[in-house]
């Protein structure tokens, strides 16, 4: 960061690097003494850029990484980030000297996997692995006794592995029956006990989980979307323990505007015909960009005010109806705050009938991330050039 970014093209998503601090450190307050924070920054930071984010967070107090990939954790090396990083997803095998040479922990849950995975480990180096619980999700992990004690024995006698970790993930603590989420916690704390020995990490909690549940913080809780500053459900909107800032905007500029005339007509299946004499402006964003063809129809601000996207969204622009001429040049900005008005992520979701998680991890590579600091630009990343 720092370095001058070069961007030949008038759309980008902006980063409150600031939000992101601020994030993590009520997170950091919030959680039980003693127990870490760990910044998920999988899918690239959930779209907004995986390395900035992670040094914001650090910065401001977590202490671990976790990507879903073992290419997410390499790219975060490779950008220089020293941090532990976990891979919370499954890795081959055939990789884990890959891992172990750059420090990199995984998840296990499989005996043979870790069978397989010796052969690659060369004598002398260690790979950290956490030890992946399924107490209800479904999706990877040990579920019985038998699984956990063959793993466990066996990564011991191996002297290739550390067990750094064992964790589980819940499946329904963003939402307000606590029913299943209880269960699941109980569920860990019985396979806990199954345990030879209990490693330093023991973790479960998402960001629902952190903020809602102390008793499931254990001593790491798991911090992805809270930290974007965005709320993990709508249900849980109403009881959040301290207000969550939103770091992820997204901003472009008007590139052509003209007047049609009652009954002409815009985009694609000249689907969209003028009522009247109408102003209509072209912006540089398409559905490429992850401004999906769905968003017809959805605001966008322009000199704080909101107006209509028109006609159908192209690959790479779309229009907008506006209510008198503006200069090419004009900014526009499709999430975000303008002039005291604004478009929420959970805006697009709603719109989109998805999650928040999903509209920042759609905008596409194909648009540059900005980064600021005290409403500053200090960097950014154009992952085309
Ligand atoms: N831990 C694991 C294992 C995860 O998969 C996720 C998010 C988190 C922690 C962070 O959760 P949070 O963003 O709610 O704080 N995983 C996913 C997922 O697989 N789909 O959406 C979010």
């Amino acid at each position: 960061m720092g370095e001058q970014i070069k961007i030949f093209r008038d759309t980008w998503a902006e980063i409150n690097l600031d939000h992101i601090s601020y994030n993590v450190e009520s997170m950091k307050r919030h959680v039980s003494d003693g127990a870490i924070v760990i910044a998920v920054i999988k899918a690239n930071g959930y779209g907004h850029g995986d390395a900035a984010v992670a040094e914001a967070a650090l910065e401001a107090g977590a202490s671990y990484l976790a990507v879903a990939t073992l290419d997410e954790a390499m790219a975060l090396r490779k950008k220089k980030i020293q941090a532990p990083i976990l891979v919370m997803g499954a890795s081959r095998p055939e990789n884990a000297g890959d891992a172990a040479k750059e420090n990199i922990a995984l998840t296990v849950f499989q005996k043979d996997w870790l069978s397989n995975a010796k052969e690659y480990i060369r004598t002398g180096e260690e790979l950290r692995i956490h030890l992946k619980f399924d107490t209800g999700m479904g999706r990877l992990g040990i579920r019985s006794r038998n699984e956990l004690e063959g793993i466990e024995s066996a990564a011991k006698r191996d002297g290739h592995f550390l067990i750094e970790g064992v964790f589980t993930h819940f499946a329904t603590a963003d939402s307000l029956d606590n029913h299943y989420f209880e269960q699941q916690l109980s569920r860990f704390e019985e396979m806990i006990g199954w345990m030879e020995e209990v490693p330093k990490y023991v973790h479960s909690s998402n960001s629902a989980a952190g903020l809602r549940f102390p008793k499931a913080h254990l001593n790491a809780v798991r911090m992805g979307i809270s930290m974007y500053g965005l709320a993990p459900s709508m249900e849980m909107k109403p009881e959040l323990p301290f207000p969550l800032k939103e770091a992820f905007s997204l901003h472009t500029k008007i590139v052509h505007v003209k007047k049609i005339h009652k009954g002409e007509k815009v985009s694609y299946g000249a689907a969209y015909e003028a009522k009247e004499d109408e102003w209509i402006a072209t912006l540089p964003i398409g559905y490429a960009d992850g401004w999906v063809r769905k968003l017809q129809g959805q605001e966008v601000l322009v000199e704080g005010f909101r107006v209509p996207i028109v006609g159908r969204i192209c690959m790479d622009q779309c229009m907008i109806k506006l209510p008198y001429e503006k200069p090419v040049g004009t900014q526009v900005t499709l999430i975000g705050e303008q002039d005291g008005a604004r478009i929420p992520v959970d805006e697009i979701a709603r719109k989109l009938e998805t999650i928040n998680y999903e509209v920042t991890c759609m905008v596409s590579s194909r648009v540059p991330r900005i980064y600021k600091r005290d409403g500053l630009v200090i960097g950014g990343v154009n992952y085309l050039l």
